[in-house]
Order: structure tokens, then C-alpha cells, then sequence
């Protein structure tokens, strides 16, 4: 079902499990770095998702903000250090081996340094009217135009491996 208006929600098929009680067992992060017409997505090598294209972001250690974890795994990754950031998104990933993760996305716009590749991460300057989703989370490309748009958004994916089973959008 697709629905259009303001506050449009996606979905297909039905969700299996009920969002509104659903509690994450992991809390990460995403930060997606845009200048003139492109984001700074990376080439991930290792942890959840290795192999795929994607921004930066990682798993908030313990003590830490969405927002300081989201600047130290860019600094980790990519040799940048990011600046102003702004709350672009709330992700909930449930997957069937029962990981349960809830993802804060942020954006930036203004950062310092020269991205680097490092072990973990691929620098990828990406033009925004060629994001390569055949490569990254089959979820991405239910959300990213409203990223680019800064349009706050939430998500519910469940996955089972890499296999998206059910997604919801709302903006
Ligand atoms: O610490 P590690 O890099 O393994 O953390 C996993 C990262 O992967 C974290 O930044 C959240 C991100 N991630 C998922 N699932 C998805 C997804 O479906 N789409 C995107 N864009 N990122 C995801 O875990």
C-alpha cells in the first residue's frame, strides 16, 4: 500500500511484529555529509553491512550521544570531522536472528578535513542524482530522497539477512 500526502507511510507488506512496542537491543548511527550537489557515502569493509555502500555510522558505545558517536565514527572512517549536524531521520531494523537496532541518521553540511580511505571505510563523493542503491541497503531507497530533501523521516524495516521482509515510511 502506498498512500500520498503529507504524512505518507509506505508499506509492504504487513508488518509481523508491532512497532509501537518494539524495543531496540543496539543503538547506531548515521552521518551523511553533503556539499554542492553530493553526499560522502563510503565503501564499508568491515562490521554490519561490510562490502555494501553506505554513510558512515556505527554503534553509540556506552555514555555516548546519537551525535557524538555519529562524529567520532566519521572521524574513525573517514578522516573528517564533521560540523552543525541536524537530526535527519530515525531508522528501526528488527532482523529474524533477533537483533533489534535502532538507527539514528543526521546530516551535515559542513566539515573539516580531506576525506581519507581508512580500515574500515571507502571515501565515495556521490552526485546526488546517482546514488548507487543496487548497492546498499535495500531499504535506502525508501528514505534517501526525503535525506536530500531534509524532510524528517522514520522507518521500520524488518530484514532477514540482507532480504528486506517488510518496510514502512513516515514522513
Ligand atoms: O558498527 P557497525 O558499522 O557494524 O554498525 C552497523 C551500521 O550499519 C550502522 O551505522 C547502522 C547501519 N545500518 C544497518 N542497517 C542499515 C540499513 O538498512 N541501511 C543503512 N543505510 N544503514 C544500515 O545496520
Amino acid at each position: 500500500m502506498i498512500a500520498s500526502g503529507t504524512n505518507f507511510i509506505q508499506m509492504f507488506p504487513t508488518p509481523t511484529i508491532d512497532w509501537t512496542t518494539w524495543q531496540p537491543q543496539m543503538l547506531a548511527t548515521l552521518l551523511f555529509i553533503f556539499r554542492e550537489g553530493e553526499v560522502l557515502l563510503i565503501r564499508k569493509k568491515r562490521g554490519l553491512g561490510a562490502g555494501k555502500i553506505n554513510g558512515p555510522g556505527g554503534k553509540i558505545d556506552p555514555g555516548e550521544t546519537p551525535q557524538e558517536c555519529a562524529v567520532r565514527e566519521v572521524e574513525e572512517e573517514l578522516c573528517v570531522r564533521a560540523r552543525h549536524l541536524t537530526d535527519a531521520g530515525l531508522l528501526r531494523f528488527q532482523f529474524t536472528d533477533g537483533l533489534g537496532l535502532l538507527c539514528h541518521v543526521f546530516r551535515s553540511d559542513a566539515f573539516d578535513g580531506v576525506p581519507a580511505e581508512t580500515d574500515e571505510a571507502i571515501p565515495l563523493w556521490t552526485p546526488l542524482g546517482a546514488i548507487p542503491f543496487d548497492e546498499m541497503w535495500a531499504d535506502d531507497k525508501l528514505w534517501f530522497h526525503h535525506l536530500i530533501a531534509r524532510q524528517y523521516f522514520t522507518g521500520n524495516f524488518e530484514f532477514d539477512g540482507d532480504t528486506m521482509l517488510s518496510a514502512e515510511v513516515l514522513t
